[in-house]
């Protein structure tokens, strides 16, 4: 069983095996906690990337699918790479979204990672609502199988914690 916590913080500062990174496609940085992860993890981060890029995602990582890299300067071991869906009010992208957590825990389950630590997948710049993005985030990694020991979200801000402390307190109702 995977135990899930909230803590309210930076990713780039957690002591992890693996921090998970709310990436875009081409895996060559970007803004948001991408942006952040990069900067703090040095550049052996992008020449990661960019051999990924040159082999086995020629064209890119796909939405909802994730891999890992070195973690660079991190306090981390690797950092699993994993693209969100745009929201789009106008279309049901939750499974893509549900994805994201399960391939990310799926490959820190290959890599032996016991902690890892996610942002909130696609509820930045790609727009996702937060409240239905941590109940997607809080269900799927609640229903995940695997030896990770400890899913660790990291709240960047008081409304996103506060939202993640509601919906996993409704999950998990105490007794
Ligand atoms: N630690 C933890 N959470 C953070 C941090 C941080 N250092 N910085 C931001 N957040 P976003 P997305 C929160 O925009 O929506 C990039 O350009 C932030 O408040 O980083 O999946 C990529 O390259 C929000 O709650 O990711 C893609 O192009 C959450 O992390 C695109 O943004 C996710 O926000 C991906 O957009």
């Amino acid at each position: 069983m995977t135990r899930i916590t909230l803590v309210r913080g930076d990713i780039t500062e957690q002591q992890v095996d693996a921090v998970v990174n709310a990436a875009n496609s081409s895996l060559l940085g970007g803004g948001g906690v991408d942006g952040a992860i990069h900067r703090r993890g040095g550049p052996e981060i992008l020449a990661d990337c960019r051999r990924l890029r040159a082999s086995r995602y020629g064209r890119g990582l796909p939405t909802g699918r994730a891999v890992a890299t070195t973690a660079g300067r991190l306090p981390a071991r690797w950092v699993i790479h994993t693209v969100g869906p745009v929201y789009r009010p106008d279309e049901d992208l939750s499974e893509l979204l549900a994805s994201c957590y399960r391939e990310s825990l799926r490959v820190a389950d290959e890599l032996g990672a016991r902690t890892v630590a996610f942002p909130v997948v696609s509820a930045g710049i790609y727009g996702w609502p937060m409240d239905d993005a941590a109940r997607i985030a809080l269900t799927t990694v609640a229903g995940a199988a695997g030896a990770v020991a400890e899913a660790r979200f990291v709240l960047f801000d008081e409304e996103a914690f506060e939202t993640f402390r509601s919906v996993l307190g409704a999950l998990a109702p105490e007794g």
